[in-house]
């Protein structure tokens, strides 16, 4: 029998040449096994766009490998022999093709790193379980890095990267004499018809395939494939990259936080998706974004900011992951457990501000930071939400949302519900950040003057009543000893408007009323 010597199984959010798992294969002799499972595509109702770019990005990945000469042993969702399941579909493989071994690269997500352990003791073959070298920051650096640390800042964290890089480095000092440039960041912008459009790529034969499938198959699914118009190639991946640099990176640290009704994108680079499924490669886009400002087409505060984003945070919320996992999705240090409204689904609010942000979600699969932290986010904390149903919502809805990304943007970063293990403090807002930092609140039924009444703004009663209902968890971080005081000088008819106008609000959501 002509044996294939090793089996290497590469997953959807795998999609890179320089995978760990792909080390070494010999297209002479090994074959490649790639996988549409309906387990991966239902453990949470994924937007059509999110399912539709992962099939289509992971057919033509395939078709990639293939023109490399590569041998393919690719199922597709409609098989009918699919199994359904990764270990199933491995399992066919396996007795298909009787390898020597079974290569893969660790899983992101838990879930399935505990799938792929079991694996190694429940099939014939040994599998090599590789670890996942486009990542800068391994799993264990991160751990001794947190060791013995009394509070886990990302900043520090940072700077360990930029020097671990040489990003924006002068010798031992980071260009420009400081590490962040923050101050220069962050502020409201104008509607500006000049503003560049993000680059579209049309849906091409495999792609249109792949929405067929998905509008077949996930009909009940949030969203629609109609205007599909992400890369699907690591080629166009690049053309997507390149534009940003050109186009907005010049433009990014100052609008970072900005929100405007007609450009739900501004400058932002909308390259997660592929950065996460490994179409492009994060260490390579910052070092674009480096050369851009090094050869005068980028400021500092700029480059910086989006270097940071990705060298930092990015990875820095990967190894809180895996710090954390498992338990860190049952984090609720609030004790809430209101369900998620029915205009999660649709955006029927008369808040603006929720209503914009998650009608673009439906529209893109996607929202940026601001909209996802201070907006979304923001209201579910004030409003209780069980933050387990929030960071379903969060993995379901978002093109780019991997649970090693999602949750700790989720329950920690966002929510709170870590207690702080995260966040030195929650990121709680009133209307009054909303409307500094967009223009939501001109085309608002809610008055975000107003601090009480069935007109106000209801973030203005509901930030105060969320400081005061969860006083005992709060009230001793010392960043917020400035608003706890400013609430213990109020007097005492205030604080119970308050109180009354949040109760009011809450008991119409929990009617199912509008609000
Ligand atoms: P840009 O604003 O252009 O930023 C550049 C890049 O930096 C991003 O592409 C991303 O790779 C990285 N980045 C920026 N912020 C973060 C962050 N906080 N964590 C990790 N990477 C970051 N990001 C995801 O990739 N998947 C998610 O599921 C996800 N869920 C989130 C949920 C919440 C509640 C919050 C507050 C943030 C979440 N983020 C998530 C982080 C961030 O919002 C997105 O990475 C960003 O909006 C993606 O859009 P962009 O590519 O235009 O980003
Ligand atoms: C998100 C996703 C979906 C919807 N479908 C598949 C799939 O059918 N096959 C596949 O290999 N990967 C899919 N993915 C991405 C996986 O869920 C992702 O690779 C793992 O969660 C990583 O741990
Ligand atoms: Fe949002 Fe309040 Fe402004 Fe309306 S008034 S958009 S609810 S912040």
């Amino acid at each position: 029998m002509n044996r294939a010597r090793h089996l290497v199984f590469v997953l959807g959010d795998q999609l890179s040449l320089s995978l760990s798992s792909l080390e070494g294969a010999d297209p002479k002799r090994d074959v490649i096994l790639m996988c549409e499972v309906i387990e991966e595509a239902t453990y949470v109702p994924h937007h059509k766009l999110k399912i539709a770019l992962i099939f289509s990005a992971m057919r033509h990945f395939a078709e990639e490998l293939t023109t490399k000469g590569f041998e393919l042993r690719y199922t597709r969702l409609d098989d009918p022999d699919n199994s359904g399941s990764f270990t199933g579909e491995l399992a066919r493989a396996a007795t298909a093709l009787s390898p020597e071994r079974i290569i893969v690269t660790e899983a992101a997500e838990w879930r399935v790193l505990q799938a792929m352990e079991r694996w190694q003791s429940s099939f014939a073959v040994p599998i090599e379980i590789r670890g996942d070298t486009r990542f800068l920051c391994s799993k264990a650096e991160f751990g001794d890095w947190a060791r013995g640390r009394r509070s886990l800042t990302m900043e520090y964290f940072y700077r360990d990267m930029r020097r671990k890089t040489g990003l924006l480095m002068r010798g031992k000092d980071p260009e420009g004499g400081k590490w962040n440039f923050d101050v220069e960041n962050r502020k409201p912008a104008q509607p500006d018809l000049f503003r560049p459009k993000h680059p579209v790529f049309p849906p091409n034969a495999i792609t249109l395939e792949v929405i067929n499938l998905v509008e077949r198959q996930f009909s009940g699914n949030m969203g629609s494939t109609k205007d599909f118009g992400f890369a699907v190639t690591r080629a166009d991946a690049d053309r997507a990259a390149r534009a940003f640099i050109h186009d907005f990176l010049p433009n990014f640290g100052e609008t970072q936080d900005a929100m405007l009704t007609e450009e739900p994108f501004l400058n932002h680079s909308l390259l997660s998706f592929y950065i996460n499924i490994g179409l492009l490669d994060p260490l390579a886009v910052c070092r674009a974004a480096e050369r851009a400002y090094l050869e005068g087409n980028a400021p500092l505060n700029a480059v910086e900011g989006f270097i940071r984003q990705i060298i930092g945070w990015r990875e820095y919320i990967r190894g809180i992951y895996w710090m954390k996992m498992p338990g860190y999705e049952n984090s609720n240090v609030f004790d809430v457990h209101r369900p998620l409204p029915d205009f999660f689904w649709s955006g029927s609010t008369d808040m603006n501000c929720v209503s914009t942000a998650i009608r673009q979600t439906i529209n893109f699969a996607y929202a940026h930071h601001i909209h996802r932290l201070m907006v979304i986010g923001n209201f579910s904390m004030l409003v209780g939400l069980d933050p387990h149903a929030v960071h379903e919502w969060y993995l379901s809805v978002y093109a780019d949302a991997f649970e090693w990304v999602e949750l700790p943007n989720v329950i920690g970063m966002s929510q709170f519900a870590d207690g702080g293990f995260m966040a030195s403090k929650p990121y709680a807002a009133s209307g009054a950040y909303i409307n500094r930092m967009s223009d939501y609140c001109e085309g608002c039924r809610y008055d975000v003057a107003m601090k009480v009444g069935k007109d106000a703004c209801p973030l203005n009663a509901l930030y105060w009543d969320f400081l005061d209902r969860n006083a005992g968890t709060l009230s001793s971080n010392h960043r917020l000893a400035q608003i706890y005081t400013s609430w213990h000088r109020m007097g005492d008819d205030k604080k119970q408007s308050y109180r009354e106008s949040a109760s009011l609000f809450l008991q119409r959501l929990d009617a199912g009323e509008r609000v």
